[in-house]
C-alpha cells in the first residue's frame, strides 16, 4: 500500500506530466503558426508521449489501492521568442522534471517503497533519453542560426518523428 506522502507525491506528479503535456501542446501551436510544421508534428508527438507517462503513474496509483486525485493544470505560456527558445524551453522544462523524478526515486528510498522505486527506474532512464534529444536540437538550431535552408531542414527532419510505445517498467 502508498503511504500517503508517497501517494500525494504521485498525484502531483500526474499533475506535472499533464502540464508537460499541455506545455508541448501549446508549443505545437506556437510552431504552426511560425510555420515550422515538422516542429509542431514533433512537439505534438511529444506532447502524446507525456500523456503516456500520465497513465503510467495513473495506473500505478490505482494498482497499488490508491486514490487517484485530479487537479486543475496551469496554463502554459502562448509564445516563444524563436524556434530556438521553443526548444531552450523545453530543454529547462525536461531538467525541471527530471529533478522530480530523482525527488520521487529519494521519497521513495526513504520510505523502502520497493515498487514506486521500480517504477521509478522507467522514467529515470527516460528522462536521460528526453534530456539528449532534446538537447541535441537546441544545438542544431544554434548552428542553424539565422539560416533559413538549415532550419528547414531541421524542420524536416523534426517532421519524422513517430510516437514511440513505451515499454513496461517491469
Ligand atoms: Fe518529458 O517526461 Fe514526462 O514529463
Amino acid at each position: 500500500m502508498l503511504s500517503s506522502k508517497m501517494q500525494e507525491a504521485l498525484n502531483s506528479q500526474i499533475n506535472a506530466e499533464y502540464y508537460s503535456s499541455y506545455l508541448y501542446l501549446a508549443m505545437a501551436a506556437y510552431c504552426e503558426r511560425v510555420d515550422l510544421k515538422g516542429f509542431s508534428h514533433w512537439f505534438r508527438i511529444q506532447s502524446q508521449e507525456e500523456m503516456i507517462h500520465v497513465m503510467k503513474f495513473f495506473d500505478y496509483v490505482l494498482d497499488r489501492g490508491g486514490e487517484v486525485t485530479l487537479t486543475a493544470i496551469e496554463a502554459p505560456p502562448t509564445t516563444w521568442p524563436s524556434a530556438l527558445g521553443v526548444f531552450e524551453a523545453a530543454l529547462a522544462h525536461e531538467r525541471h522534471i527530471t529533478s522530480r523524478i530523482g525527488k520521487l526515486v529519494e521519497l521513495a528510498n526513504a520510505e523502502g517503497d520497493h515498487p514506486t522505486h521500480a517504477l521509478l527506474q522507467w522514467f529515470v532512464n527516460e528522462q536521460v533519453e528526453e534530456e539528449a534529444s532534446v538537447d541535441t536540437i537546441v544545438k542544431q538550431l544554434k548552428m542553424a542560426g539565422d539560416v533559413p535552408v538549415a532550419l528547414l531542414m531541421i524542420d524536416r527532419e523534426l517532421g519524422q518523428r513517430t510516437l514511440t510505445p513505451a515499454t513496461d517498467a517491469s
